[in-house]
């Protein structure tokens, strides 16, 4: 069983500058565009929220459900500059964190022993810490996984914890309403409540079958979120080395052209994803996985800087040779370039 923290600012820009000009932190306080020049709210703090003030509004609406709304413009340098700090202090208390955007991490504590490996106490300390150190307030989720863990925080903002430990799990999971889930937006909550589902409880009585028609492949996620599963990683990689995108069969496929068939549909999902990277990366080579019905698996790589679909077919058929069995699992995927500090590159994505 893991131990997930996911830590969260509270009303991060704002909160900087309330902590930089206390004279802004009892009063209503967006930051923002100018109504006059169609600006929107980036976020404002607590007080400004009672009103419905919210990110992404318009500052014009804003200012019509909050008139006494103090709007002042950005200061991404100094936000970057306190994120950092607040980075530092979580990889100082672990190694393995996954920073999501600015104000945003997971931190992975399984294997911490400090606070005797008490992951709730490892995330009051980082709460004091964080606020003591840069003056800024966090809140904190602690779960067996990521999905969680990311509820969590969010439960008791602003300045709070919340701990799902994994007896609790299920009870927790039944109880919650789907819009909850990541993924799931007005849309699909509208659907699924058209069809009785407002919580997981209730989406759990769906079979797979059911929510893979209704929902494609999200249904299939849907059927995990719904009974609190989550197997993703932390992704402490600071550079991602390579992406790839990988299928398994309901039925092993029996012959090489049969592998072969299923190339145009997995190297345009694998494009797609690389197209969606954050930063544009260069690719270095190629690699095709198979994974046989022995389990046994084999990858065969080749250095290249461009692809196609003769390529792609080279590689499989070397692969599928090796070994001569029928298939499970194609994968296929690129090699990525190195490139300096990818984090950092990410944090210039909000300027
Ligand atoms: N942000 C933005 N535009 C948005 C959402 C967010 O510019 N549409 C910026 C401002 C936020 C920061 O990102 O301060 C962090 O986003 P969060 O969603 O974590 O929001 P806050 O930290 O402001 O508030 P909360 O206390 O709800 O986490
Ligand atoms: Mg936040």
């Amino acid at each position: 069983m893991r131990k997930i923290i996911h830590c969260d600012c509270d009303c991060f820009f704002a909160a900087v500058e309330m902590r930089d000009n206390p004279e802004y932190t009892d009063i209503p306080l967006a930051i923002g565009g100018r109504a006059d020049r169609r600006g929107v709210i980036a976020t404002c703090n607590y007080p400004a929220r009672a009103y419905g003030v919210r990110s992404a509004m318009a500052t014009a609406h804003a200012l019509k459900l909050c008139p006494a709304l103090t709007v002042i413009p950005g200061r991404m340098e100094k936000y970057r500059h306190v994120s950092a700090q607040i980075m530092a202090i979580y990889r100082d208390v672990s190694s393995c964190i996954e920073p999501l955007s600015l104000d945003e991490a997971y931190l992975d504590v399984t294997d911490s022993k400090e606070h005797q490996g008490s992951a709730t106490r490892i995330a009051q300390m980082l709460r004091e810490r964080v606020v003591n150190e840069t003056g800024i307030t966090i809140s904190a989720g602690v779960a067996p996984n990521k999905f969680l863990a990311k509820i969590a925080s969010d439960w008791n903002k602003p300045n709070g914890i919340f701990v799902i430990t994994p007896s609790e799990v299920d009870r927790f999971v039944q109880a919650l309403p789907v819009g909850k889930l990541f993924g799931v937006g007005r849309k699909t909550a509208e659907k699924l409540k058209s069809i009785n589902v407002q919580t997981c409880g209730d989406l759990r009585e769906l079979s797979i079958a059911q929510l893979t028609e209704s929902f494609g492949r999200f249904g299939q996620r849907l059927y995990e979120l719904s009974r609190g599963i989550d197997e993703r990683e932390i992704i402490t990689d600071r550079v991602r080395k390579s992406i790839s995108v990988e299928h398994t069969f309901a039925s092993d496929l029996l012959s090489l052209d049969e592998c072969l068939s299923h190339i145009p549909a997995l190297s345009d999902e694998l494009l797609q994803r690389f197209g969606k990277l954050k930063q544009q990366r260069s690719m270095q080579g190629l690699f095709v996985k198979l994974k046989f019905n022995d389990f046994s698996q084999t990858t065969i790589e080749h250095r290249s800087l461009i692809h196609n679909e003769e390529l792609w077919s080279a590689l499989m058929s070397q692969g599928y040779q090796r070994v001569n069995k029928p298939v499970r699992l194609l994968g296929v995927g690129f090699r990525l370039k190195d490139q300096e500090d990818e984090s950092l590159q990410q944090l210039d994505l909000w300027s």
